[in-house]
């Protein structure tokens, strides 16, 4: 990893080339029987080792922020790669980031969002049966508070059922989340 930035290469294209093209491999070989659990947690550690050597060369943050972004993988889930490339790329583009973690109920997100009034709320969801889950804490968040967008994403969310469940936008990518963000800021 740093000797690919040190020897140049652009740091959107060690993310995307070197580690979630690799990342890619993993999935069907997953759904096909050829890779257990234990090789896939390997897999996801490595990546997380390999997104830490980069985190420091990703565009410095300005030190004011743009606003503030309460951010966790919803209720069921456990899969935060995604989720934790998002937290990195708003921080590294001047968001304040309160990163809840995996598995978090509707309930402790409102919680987060009462202690920490942030600006936004970003769930994700990489699994088909825990997007009921993000429908239900969109619905609670929407019922129980004011003035805080909600944005989504995660491989099997889309446009389409982010507006379905009543957020205010979905994104499909890290760099999308930013641009996102910045554009619910507005
Ligand atoms: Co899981 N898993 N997994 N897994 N796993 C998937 C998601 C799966 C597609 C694999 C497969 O079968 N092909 C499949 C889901 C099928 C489905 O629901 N349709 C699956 C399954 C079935 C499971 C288990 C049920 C397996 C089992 O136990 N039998 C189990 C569930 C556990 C649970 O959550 N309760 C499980 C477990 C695991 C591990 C723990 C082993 C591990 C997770 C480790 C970790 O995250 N710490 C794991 C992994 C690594 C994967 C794959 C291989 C990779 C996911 C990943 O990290 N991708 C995955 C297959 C795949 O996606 N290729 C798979 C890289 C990451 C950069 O991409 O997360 O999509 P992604 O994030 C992107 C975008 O989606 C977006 O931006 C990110 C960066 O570009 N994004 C957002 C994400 N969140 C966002 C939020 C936003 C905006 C954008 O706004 C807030």
């Amino acid at each position: 990893m740093r000797e690919a930035y040190e020897s140049g290469i652009d740091v959107s294209v060690i993310v995307q080339d070197g580690l979630i093209e690799a990342m890619n491999i993993i999935g069907p070989k997953m759904a096909s029987g050829e890779m257990f659990v234990p090789e896939v947690l390997l897999s996801a550690e490595t990546m997380r080792a390999g997104l830490e050597v980069v985190k420091p060369y990703l565009s410095a943050g300005d030190v004011s922020t743009l606003g503030k972004v309460v951010i966790g993988t919803v209720e069921g889930d456990l899969h935060d790669i995604g989720k934790n490339m998002v937290a990195m790329m708003l921080e590294s583009s001047g968001f304040e980031v309160v990163n809840l973690g995996t598995d978090i109920t509707p309930e402790d997100f409102l919680k987060a969002v009462e202690e920490n009034k942030p600006d936004i709320v970003g769930l994700s969801a990489l699994l088909t049966t825990t997007m009921q889950a993000m429908r239900k804490t969109v619905t609670l968040l929407k019922e129980k508070t004011s003035n805080v967008k909600i944005m989504v994403g995660g491989a099997p969310v889309n446009d389409a059922f982010a507006r379905e469940i009543g957020a205010d936008g979905y994104a499909p990518d890290a760099a999308g989340a930013v641009q996102l963000a910045k554009q619910l800021m507005a």
